[in-house]
């Protein structure tokens, strides 16, 4: 299948918290499997511990709630408020923009607006900017999952080698989003590590 943010979402998640997976790709031509095994047609779905799960934001919490390594979300209140409003910005300013060259590129439709094009990758520009020399987005390691969510949609427009040597349809999309080389530099080494875990 096309390879989705959600499905990129989760792979994060799970390298990022060090947990073993083994993947089961599906054509999305035949859903028969994933229908038998989850009870509904989309992915991503994890069978872990007597539990079957679709939706990546009820696995990723299922994650980090029942396996050690690094915290993707804090517990307190306030710090989980932090994390959502941070994913309401990047639904907004990214990930709008994000649908039609994503479409164009896997063939599913002849065109795209090149404002979506511009928007992407000037709401890139900005995270860039405000990230600056540092590694995080953030100072709170538990609020691991604010980089992991830039990670998802930024790997789109600055996918790793490996990345591409997996799946070869990121070299598509890097072409597609077109950033200009150098103009995110500080993203692209924030991205390294990410971009490794979906190596
Ligand atoms: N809310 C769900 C959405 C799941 C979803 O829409 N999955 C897409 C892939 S991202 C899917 O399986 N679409 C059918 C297809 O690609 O044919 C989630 O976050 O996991």
């Amino acid at each position: 299948m096309a390879p989705s943010p959600n499905n990129i979402k989760v792979r994060l998640a799970l390298r990022a918290k060090g947990i073993p997976f083994e993947a089961v790709p599906v054509d999305p031509r035949d859903r028969s499997r994933v229908r038998e095994v989850s009870g509904q047609d989309l992915t991503p779905v994890v069978a872990d511990k007597g539990i079957v799960l679709n939706d990546s934001e009820a696995i990723l919490n299922f994650l980090d709630a029942n396996y050690d390594g690094p915290r993707l979300m804090p517990a307190d209140r306030e710090g989980r408020y932090a994390c959502d409003a941070w994913k309401e910005r990047l639904d907004r300013e990214l990930a709008r923009h994000w649908l039609g060259p994503f479409f164009y590129a896997i063939g599913l439709r002849p065109e795209f607006d090149p404002a979506d094009r511009s928007a992407f990758q000037d709401a890139l520009g900005v995270l860039d900017a405000e990230l600056g020399e540092r590694d995080s987005f953030h100072d709170d390691p538990t609020r691991r999952v604010c980089d992991l969510r830039v990670a998802e949609w930024a790997c789109y427009a600055l996918p790793g080698e490996g990345l591409i040597a997996r799946v070869p349809l990121f070299a598509k999309f890097r072409e597609v989003y077109a950033v200009p080389e150098g103009r995110c530099a500080n993203l692209e080494r924030f991205l390294r590590p990410w971009n490794e875990f979906l190596a």
